[in-house]
């Protein structure tokens, strides 16, 4: 079985018949990987090194023209035809849906998963991001701090309305562990610890979030993804 894609040039597939991931354990690319591991899927990993600008090779813009990890072929798509996705939030509504897991099939709760899903993709992925950036990368030497102050309070009312969502239950969508919660766990996850803003953005003020946190980071799963791809 030969795939035929033009990121398979840079990156050959091992086993083709395996879905095939292009990522680095940053706080998006942590999310496919903690999917495929909590749902068994088969895969075979690829390192993109974002630092060396992998990323921008024209083989890697063939599979994701905006140029990101993480990225995936899945080889056996729908009705058996090669898919190629990115954007990490397509990537877990395409994987859920493959393997009938963590997206609920009943049409209410389902969306409101999705919501939960965009919420992360539109709001706490940018926020937290650019906390990390004005807090730990090149923007810290930054002279005017308001750039900074204002996305660690965006970042802060943010994980408000989490904690708030997390009173009373285990995870986002109360019992049930989805994919709402594998798109939030890298991002709290860095926020407190990489980005080095636990005290910027008040973190022991939101326990619920903070138990949540400890809850999902205890999953093997969880664990296992958040090391695939690393160097
Ligand atoms: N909305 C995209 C964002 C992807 C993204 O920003 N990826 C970062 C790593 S977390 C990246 O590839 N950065 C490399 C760059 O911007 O050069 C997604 O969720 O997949």
């Amino acid at each position: 079985m030969t795939l035929l894609h033009p990121i398979f040039t840079r990156w050959p597939a091992q086993y083709p018949d395996r879905l095939q991931l292009f990522s680095l354990p940053t706080p998006n690319g942590v999310k496919v990987g903690i999917m495929l591991e909590e749902t068994g899927l088969a895969y075979e990993p690829h390192r993109i090194d974002i630092m060396a600008h992998e990323n921008h090779d024209p083989a890697f813009l063939a599979l994701n023209p905006n140029g990101k990890i993480p990225a995936i072929f899945d080889p056996d798509g729908p009705g058996g035809r090669p898919l190629a996705l990115f954007e990490s939030g397509a990537i877990l509504i395409y994987l859920a849906d493959k393997t009938g897991r963590l997206l609920s099939t009943d049409p209410n709760t389902r969306y409101e998963t999705i919501q939960w899903l965009m919420w992360q993709m539109g709001g706490v992925g940018p926020m937290f991001g650019q906390v990390g950036f004005f807090n730990k990368f090149a923007g810290k030497a930054y002279e005017d701090k308001r750039p900074r102050e204002r996305y660690a309070t965006e970042s802060a009312r943010l994980l408000g309305v989490l904690d708030e969502r997390l009173a009373g239950r285990d995870w986002v969508m109360g019992a049930d562990y989805s994919i709402a919660d594998i798109s939030l766990l890298g991002w709290v996850r860095n926020l407190i610890g990489f980005y080095e803003a636990r005290e910027l953005v008040g973190f022991d003020r939101f326990g619920h979030v903070q138990r949540w946190l400890e809850r999902g980071l205890a999953r093997t799963a969880v664990q296992r993804g958040l090391k695939v791809t690393a160097a």
